[in-house]
């Protein structure tokens, strides 16, 4: 249909870029890395944002195609950056199941250079609900060396069969609780032991959606190894937190 046809002729004018969102390490807030978020720049309609958008690309299939360019791009774009700063990239259950991604990975690997360590790619549990088919495939992306976060955790259905089956390296805390933390006994309840889960089992940790100062000292005092938010900053062109020598002239 129309909306298919004008994310194939987005694609082909390269209208899609990425944009970047700081993940902080808590304790002296220094960049430990930035979430790629994808964004389109519609001739006409400006900035479109993702939830638009990807479900049509979802539905077409076209989201392999464009989920293959978003995986170069990011890798490129990282290469760039500080040495050991990671980029984290969302997968989608149709690029997970429909297209090769470890095949996409080693691409995006090879073709930018870019150390498999400073990659990490976050899923969704609805990105893991065929969870036999997503093993394989995830067990051989973690042997490239590659990171494994699982995004919104917390509002799925079967967390800790995740946890116990997948070779996850990292959780990343819904901004919900985090958004709720001030005012409710229960999210901060939630958050602890969450964060004291990843802890036991020796993985990393991120809250999401951090706003101010009282959610990043309270998640300070529980042990929080990193953080995201607008309180670090929003997602942004990368031009803009690192401008280029020509640009300052
Ligand atoms: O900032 P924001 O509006 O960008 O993102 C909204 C949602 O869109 C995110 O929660 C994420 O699920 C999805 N999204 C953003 N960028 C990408 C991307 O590069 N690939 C996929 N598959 N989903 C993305
Ligand atoms: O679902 P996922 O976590 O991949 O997508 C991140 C989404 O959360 C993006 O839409 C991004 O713009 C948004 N986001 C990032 N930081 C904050 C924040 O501090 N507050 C709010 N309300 N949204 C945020
Ligand atoms: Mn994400
Ligand atoms: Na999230």
């Amino acid at each position: 249909d129309t909306m298919k046809a004008e994310l194939l002729r987005a694609l082909a004018h390269k209208e899609f870029e990425l944009h970047y969102q700081p993940i902080v390490n808590l304790s002296d807030v220094s960049v430990l890395g930035y979430e790629a978020l994808l964004r389109w720049r519609h001739p006409e309609q400006g900035l479109i944002l993702p939830d638009t958008f990807i479900p049509t690309a979802e539905d077409s299939g076209l989201i392999v195609e464009i989920g293959q360019w978003i995986l170069e791009q990011a890798c490129q774009d990282a290469c760039g950056w500080e040495d050991g700063q990671k980029v984290a990239v969302n997968i989608s259950a149709v690029q997970l199941h429909r297209g090769d991604i470890g095949a996409s990975v080693r691409q995006a690997l090879a073709s930018t250079g870019l150390p498999p360590s400073r990659l990490e790619l976050e899923l969704t549990e609805s990105v893991l609900l065929n969870r036999q088919e997503a093993e394989a495939t995830l067990a051989d992306i973690r042997n490239l060396g590659v990171g494994l976060a699982l995004d919104d955790f917390g509002t799925g259905f079967s967390t800790f069969t995740y946890l116990a089956e997948l070779p996850v390296t990292r959780i990343k805390l819904d901004r919900h609780f985090v958004s709720t933390l001030e005012t409710n006994e229960r999210s901060r309840a939630i958050l602890a032991s969450t964060i004291n889960l990843a802890r036991n089992l020796q993985l990393e940790v991120t809250a999401e959606g951090i706003e101010n100062m009282t959610q990043l000292a309270w998640l300070r005092g529980v042990g929080c190894d990193a953080g995201q938010g607008y309180l670090f900053g929003k997602p942004q062109r990368q031009d803009l937190f690192f401008p280029s020598p020509s640009r300052l002239v």
